[in-house]
């Protein structure tokens, strides 16, 4: 079969989805192709924290409704160290902005529900895909779906396939820079339907490593603790989980925090990840497929999101004018806010977690509790903080 589209997307996670569907509303059309099947995309659990900028893109989407009536409105997180708790507000600070806490699953959900409700569904389980014709100038998608060569002809390529995808590997090695830093641990998370230990999130530094209470409502939590990167979860029972979890927790926190079955128990690597530049001729690369972030400062999601702000203002007005110039601004502009979140998610990262150099409480650990210390008395690293959580403009 051979379908013909303005513009071909890979993968059908939020940035391919959140694409597809703001063209959709400009009246551009596009196909996505998504190596599995909506089920194990939606599965997926991932992020939890939305920026301002993002819920603004979503509502603009026309997929709001639910993050409104089900999304938990936060203007601040908890820092600790020491044992002891600090909050740092995000309203008090100027920002004016706060944070949604809605579940990835759920974004991609209401995406999802989006496309079928227009019969647009991705073409799901697409085998292969491989991507022709950028230099010739007639970018084509071509997979196998259902058991049948399936062809698409596009204007325009995006990659939206995530780290491990086809798109960044398409471009000529020599176009493509890429700057990567491989982090010595990994983040165990468990997800359980008990009532939340805190109002608001808490980033906890303790002395055996990072550990992080989050949420994704009133009656269900999301804990992540630091891990080695050999490590599996088979070696994680429930028990084991909510005993470290609570230690690391300490006497104020550590008591208070519900425990249950987990629904989900999964171990993540930590990376920092960029490519340079973000287009190739007709192929332009989004979200993770461009850059990967630490999960410290909750940036991954928001950041393909951001991307599709700027790739879909350069679509808009390609197929309206056919001016190139968004389109040529693309990848700078995207990569511009791309480093500061990278830099920040890289400051969250070394400042919460425990690495090699300093777990044996040397000059390392020392510096990081000065850091901290210094992070909570004054009111302008706070704002500094509470600045680049809530996001930074676009
Ligand atoms: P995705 O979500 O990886 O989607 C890519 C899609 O492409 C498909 N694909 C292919 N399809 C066809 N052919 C191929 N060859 C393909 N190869 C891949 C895949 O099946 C998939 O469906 O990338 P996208 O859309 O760029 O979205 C990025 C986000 O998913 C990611 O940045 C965030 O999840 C990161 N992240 C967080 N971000 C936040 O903003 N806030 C958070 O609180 C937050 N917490 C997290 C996170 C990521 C985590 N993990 C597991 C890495 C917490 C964790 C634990
Ligand atoms: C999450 O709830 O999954 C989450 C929240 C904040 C982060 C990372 C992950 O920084």
């Amino acid at each position: 079969m051979t379908l013909k589209t303005q513009v071909g997307i890979i993968g059908s996670g939020p940035a391919g989805l959140l694409l597809s569907q703001l063209l959709h509303k400009q009246g551009i059309d596009s196909v996505i192709l998504e190596k599995h099947s909506r089920a194990h995309v939606e599965g997926r659990i991932r992020a939890g924290i939305l920026e301002q900028g993002t819920v603004d893109m979503l509502d603009e989407a026309g997929v709001g409704e639910r993050l409104h009536e089900e999304g938990l409105i936060h203007d601040g997180i908890g820092i600790q160290f020491n044992g002891v708790n600090h909050r740092i507000g995000f309203k008090a600070r100027d920002t004016g902005k706060t944070v949604t806490v809605y579940g990835q699953t759920e974004v991609t959900k209401d995406l999802m529900d989006a496309h079928a409700a227009r019969g647009q569904d991705p073409f799901y389980e697409a085998e292969d895909v491989r991507i022709s014709g950028i230099e010739a100038g007639t970018p084509t998608l071509k997979c196998l779906f259902q058991g049948k060569g399936l062809e698409v002809q596009c204007k325009i390529i995006v990659g939206c396939d995530g780290y491990h995808g086809v798109s960044r590997q398409s471009f000529p090695s020599d176009v493509l820079n890429t700057f990567e830093r491989v982090y010595p641990f990994g983040w165990l998370g468990v997800l359980a339907d008990v009532k939340p230990v805190s109002e608001e999130l808490i980033y906890n530094n303790h002395k055996n490593g990072f550990a992080l209470a989050s949420q994704r409502s009133a009656t269900r939590s999301r804990y992540y603790i630091q891990c080695e990167l050999n490590e599996s979860v088979e070696e994680w029972s429930d028990d084991r989980f909510w005993e470290t979890l609570i230690h690391m927790f300490g006497e104020e926190v550590g008591p208070k925090i519900e425990t249950g079955p987990s629904i989900e128990k999964s171990i993540a690597p930590l990376r920092s990840f960029v490519a340079e530049p973000m287009r190739y001729k007709s192929l332009f690369l989004a979200g993770d497929s461009a850059h990967v972030v630490p999960p410290t400062g909750a940036k991954g999601l928001n950041l393909a999101a951001s991307d599709v702000h700027y790739l879909t203002e350069g679509l808009v007005d390609y197929f309206s004018t056919g001016s190139t110039s968004g389109l040529d601004l693309y990848s700078d502009r995207a990569l511009a806010r791309v480093w500061t979140a990278i830099r920040f998610s890289w400051w969250f990262t070394h400042l919460t977690h425990r690495f090699p150099e300093n777990e044996t409480h040397g000059m390392a650990y020392k510096l990081q509790i000065a850091e901290l210390e210094y992070l909570v008395q004054s009111e302008s690293a706070k704002a500094s903080l509470a600045e680049n959580y809530v996001g930074l403009p676009f």
